[in-house]
């Protein structure tokens, strides 16, 4: 039996970090393999072979009982590389891969295979080689080494990091290797080369810095589409997750589900977590916080099938001590992320909700993805020139429908997306571009007529369900109609929910609710037929843009659909949420730029590490493209605190074509005259109008910040905590540039020093009530500075 060495307080870095023998807080017990087997995961590292060696002169008895006792999958950290295994052009050595690839089979733990084709790693001869000669030994190489393995090496990471920063394939230098050489289809091949030595094998390509929405991941996003569309056999994408202490994880779950719509598997490959040198205040804590992170966006993923460290004991480490990035100390002692991982995966998988959802934000194409968290996938098929229109954020797409023929099908082999004879709620935004006739959101097919649809008819909505799967005249579809007319050319979300158990249907508009429907027979029948978006199966069409369709099994309460109609289109909270809650928001998908760690802060509420801290270098802007759009009505909202005020600094800011189209920001004053600014650029990009606080800016305390442009009247407003502070009038304000970004806390005009929290964005002008109620909502709470 494996004894860890508890006990014993173990202090890294000096004393600057003091890991506690036991954790008071760690309330499940059990091996993490055990847990992550009930969780429906794979919990893995990356392993050596020399201490994985049975010979006691050679191994590492304690690395080996951990890793048996606790992994489920093992990753060779460098064993299977290129210059490892083929070191001489022929000449093939696989003894230290055997070790590990042997010790897994004795313990029942599958082995990723890593990897096939990279840049690095790579020995001389083959740099040496170009043209057919280099095609041919890299044939050879993959052939070679997934035969060697065969069924014993189940998964591979057939290419890794083929990627730039930017999204491009990388060329040039050392990097650039294998796409200089061979042109861009030696991705192609080599995926069809590994199949071809074991068909049976998971394929994958390993990236990096694809964790969240960043312009890389939507570059492999296209690369993959691409290899998928050409056939290309392909399985699952690794996201390396090489995280820092002070890294966040908003969007890695969103971004986990958007390669899993695709069809595909996706595992996290490589996590390990950097501590901070010299150590921060709460270095263990922090690093916990992105295990258990990490680990919690891969459970929220269905098709998220494994969590691999990259390493687990600082011992052999590729980080060890200071950086000390693994779960145990180099005397394998569990650090808080062990706890962590255990804790999160203890607690298992989320409830697949919803059970189907279209998110229709294609740029281009017929495939409406699917965004479902549901282990079922019902992938879409649009008819032509339906995707692809603007979106209800500048860099998001959507669906439109022409009214006449236009709508999205999913195919028969992935129908019956949502059950009828139970409870269910459809939520769906959408931007009507005309009340004509009959026209049809969302359907689902019975064998004769449609077993619901919702639509509009008359310049109202309505949920319609049928009595019974026929086309008798005498049997009327029981229908549901709204109050609240149906108003064209804007985005409205709209809900409607069948409550099986009360027998009420029931419709929101705008996350209000409608009055009550009456009571329905509940005897509604199953159907099992073909989900339609825009259109019935009886003809009839939408006529306007669909975006963010979503199919829930069960009659959602008023509080959520309320979230779900929520008008925030951006929210940036810096307290490292995977991006659940926010999924079609892209929430956080914000960067920092520069190569400063990004630090954090205690916020108004007096939470450790839950603002950013900004020192003036620090670049945060959003990726992705803007969140809102500026010559709309908009609003911001943001928690700000100053360092100093010796300089005019910039709270927020967009990306316009020369100069930002707004500008949140502290002026700067002489003696104590300092005030809060929000300047908006006219839609000619002439002039900037200026709404100056009449509240003075000081440093220290937290401030509430909102500023609030209408289209319609030309209003500004500037409310600082709470109440209206400056006003200003432009009838036009200018557009940010749809690749932009927001930036926080940093701009030309002057970065801030201090700290940033909760910034949220909306596509709409919020009321006074609105906004002291986002004051207030903190005001019992706030801590003295
Ligand atoms: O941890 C690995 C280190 O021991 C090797 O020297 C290095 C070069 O082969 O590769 C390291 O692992 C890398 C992995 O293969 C790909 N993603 C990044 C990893 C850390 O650099």
């Amino acid at each position: 039996m494996y004894l860890w060495r508890v006990g014993v307080l173990f202090a890294l870095l000096g004393s600057a970090i003091v890991v506690p023998a036991t954790n008071p807080a760690a309330a499940a017990p059990g091996r993490l393999r055990d847990l992550a087997q009930a969780a429906g995961v794979k919990i893995g590292s990356a392993v050596r072979a020399a201490p994985l060696n049975p010979d006691p002169a050679v191994g590492d008895e304690d690395y080996r009982d951990w890793a048996r006792e606790q992994l489920s999958t093992l990753t060779a950290e460098n064993e299977l590389k290129w210059d490892h295994v083929e070191p001489a052009r022929g000449r093939f050595n696989f003894a230290a891969a055997d070790t590990i690839v042997q010790f897994a089979h004795e313990t029942e733990q599958t082995v990723r295979g890593h990897t096939l084709v990279w840049h690095s790693a790579l020995p001389a001869w083959v740099s040496a080689l170009s043209g057919d000669q280099l095609e041919a030994a890299l044939q050879t190489h993959i052939t070679s080494t997934v035969s060697h393995f065969g069924s014993d090496v189940a998964i591979w990471d057939v290419v890794n990091e083929p990627l730039n920063d930017s999204g491009s394939l990388r060329s040039g230098g050392s990097q650039g290797f294998w796409k200089d050489r061979l042109g861009e289809d030696y991705i192609d091949e080599s995926f069809r080369w590994a199949h071809a030595a074991n068909p049976t094998a998971r394929l994958y390509l390993n990236e990096y810095g694809i964790e969240s929405d960043s312009p890389k991941a939507r570059g492999l996003y296209e690369l993959v589409k691409g290899l998928l569309a050409r056939g290309v056999p392909i399985h699952g994408i690794g996201f390396q997750t090489h995280k820092l202490e002070t890294s966040r994880l908003s969007g890695l779950a969103d971004s986990l589900r958007r390669f899993a719509d695709l069809g595909l598997e996706v595992a996290i490959t490589e996590l390990g977590v950097k501590l901070l040198t010299p150590a921060g205040g709460d270095s263990l804590g922090r690093q916990a916080d992105v295990y258990g992170w990490v680990t919690a966006a891969c459970l929220a993923v269905p098709r998220c099938v494994s969590v691999t460290a990259w390493g687990f004991t600082d011992r052999y480490s590729w980080i060890p001590a200071p950086g000390a990035a693994t779960m145990l100390t180099d005397q394998y002692v569990p650090k808080p992320a062990y706890y962590r991982v255990r804790d999160v995966l203890a607690a298992g998988r989320p409830a697949a909700d919803p059970v189907a959802a279209w998110r229709l934000d294609e740029p281009a194409g017929t495939i409406a993805t699917d965004a479902s968290s549901s282990p079922q996938r019902h992938p879409a098929q649009a008819d032509p020139g339906a995707l692809g229109h603007e979106g209800r954020q500048p860099f998001l797409r959507a669906f439109k429908g022409n009214g006449i023929d236009s709508g999205a099908t999913t195919a028969p082999a992935e129908s019956n997306a949502m059950r009828t004879n139970v409870s269910y709620t459809l939520s769906v935004w959408i931007k009507p571009a005309s009340t004509t006739g009959d026209q049809v959101i969302a359907s689902q097919d019975g064998a004769n007529v449609s077993a619901f649809t919702f639509g509009h008819t008359d310049g109202r909505y309505y949920l319609a369900v049928p009595l019974a799967d026929t086309t008798d005249a005498g049997v009327d579809p029981q229908r549901l109609f709204s109050q609240t007319p149906v108003v064209i050319g804007q985005w409205n979300h709209v809900a409607a929910v069948w409550d099986n158990p009360s027998g009420h249907p029931r419709l929101y508009v705008n996350g209000v609710a409608e009055p009550e429907g009456p009571l329905w027979n509940r005897e509604t029948w199953a159907s099992t037929g073909i989900f339609h978006i825009g259109e019935s199966r009886a003809g009839q069409h939408f006529h306007g843009s669909i975006s963010d369709l979503r199919v829930y099994q069960r009659a959602l309460p008023s509080t959520e659909i309320k979230a779900l109609a929520s008008p925030v289109v951006g929210q940036w909270g810096f307290d490292g949420h995977t991006g659940d809650d926010s999924w079609f928001h892209r929430d956080a998908a914000a960067r920092n730029d520069a190569t400063v760690a990004l630090l954090w802060a205690t916020d108004r509420k007096c939470q450790a590490n839950k603002a950013i801290s900004l020192t003036g270098t620090q670049l945060i802007d959003t990726r992705g493209g803007a969140p809102l759009f500026t010559d709309r009505s908009y609003s911001l909202s943001v928690w700000v605190q100053l360092a100093d005020t010796d300089s005019d600094q910039v709270v927020l800011a967009a990306d316009g074509t020369s100069i930002s189209p707004f500008y949140l920001r502290l002026k700067r004053g002489t003696g104590d005259d300092h005030r809060w600014i929000f300047a908006v650029l006219n839609g000619s990009g002439t002039q900037q109008v200026v709404a100056t606080s009449e509240q003075k800016a000081e440093a220290g305390a937290w401030t509430h910040l909102v500023a609030t442009w209408s289209m319609e009247t030309g209003q500004m407003q500037l409310f600082v905590d709470g109440t209206v502070s400056g006003t200003n009038t432009v009838l036009s304000s200018a557009a940010a540039t749809e690749n932009g970004s927001l930036h926080i806390g940093v701009s030309q005009l002057g970065n801030l020093r201090g700290a940033i929290d909760d910034v949220l964005v909306y596509q709409q002008v919020l009321t006074q009530p609105e906004i002291s109620a986002l004051y207030l909502q903190y005001e019992p709470s706030r801590c003295q500075p």
